[in-house]
């Protein structure tokens, strides 16, 4: 007889997006994505302070071939320059397997872009529930100036494939501007 998975439980703190008893960690500073950023100057203007940009807790992983992962990402808010503090981005490697996002708290923007460039930019607020077709590499921006925290589910098989978003970089950005948040084309883009 197979064995069986047992029901798993944990809490969220819905202000500060922490999972108390998370799985795994994974947490990335400025030093660990600094390319990422179209400032270099900025870039290095913070590099010694080396700030956290965010942290993912896993809350759940598919022990036992449950199927899923679960996971709250926390992003802070700042800038390195005019852009916005955002996670790497990546695409799954299996290419049908999709996610959902649940935003918690805070404002941000949830950036999808296809294999073959298309774009969608989704708003995140409190609330807002995202569903992320398999096809769409996807990366978070926070907007705001609280925490942007989310929740995500994602298939146990996935996989991450971050070397194409950071070989080719996102087509849009999100940059501060006069009005706001503002969508900016990536100079440096490489399209397919
Ligand atoms: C999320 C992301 C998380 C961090 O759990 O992994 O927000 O973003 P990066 O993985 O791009 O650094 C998810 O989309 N999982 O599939
Ligand atoms: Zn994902």
């Amino acid at each position: 007889m197979s064995e069986v998975v047992l029901p798993a439980l944990n809490m969220v703190d819905l202000a500060g997006g922490v999972a108390p008893a998370p799985v795994r960690i994974v947490e990335r500073r400025l030093a660990d994505m600094a390319h990422y950023y179209q400032d270099q100057d900025a870039v290095a203007a913070l590099l010694e302070e080396n700030p956290f940009i965010y942290r993912t807790y896993i809350s759940h992983d598919p022990v036992g071939g449950c199927g899923l992962f679960a996971g709250t990402t926390v992003i802070e808010p700042g800038r390195v320059g005019d852009e916005f503090f955002m996670t790497k981005g990546h695409h799954h490697v299996k290419e049908e397997a999709p996610e959902v996002y649940l935003t918690l708290r805070g404002q941000g923007r949830l950036v999808m872009q296809t294999r073959a460039g298309d774009v969608e930019i989704q708003a995140m607020a409190p609330g807002s529930i995202h569903h992320i077709p398999g096809v769409w590499g996807h990366r978070t921006v926070n907007t705001g100036d609280e925490p942007l925290v989310f929740f995500a589910v994602w298939p146990a098989d996935a996989g991450h494939d971050y070397a194409a978003v950071e070989q080719k970089g996102f087509r849009q950005l999100m940059f501060a501007g006069a009005d706001g948040p503002a969508v900016v084309a990536n100079p440096a883009y490489e399209g397919m």
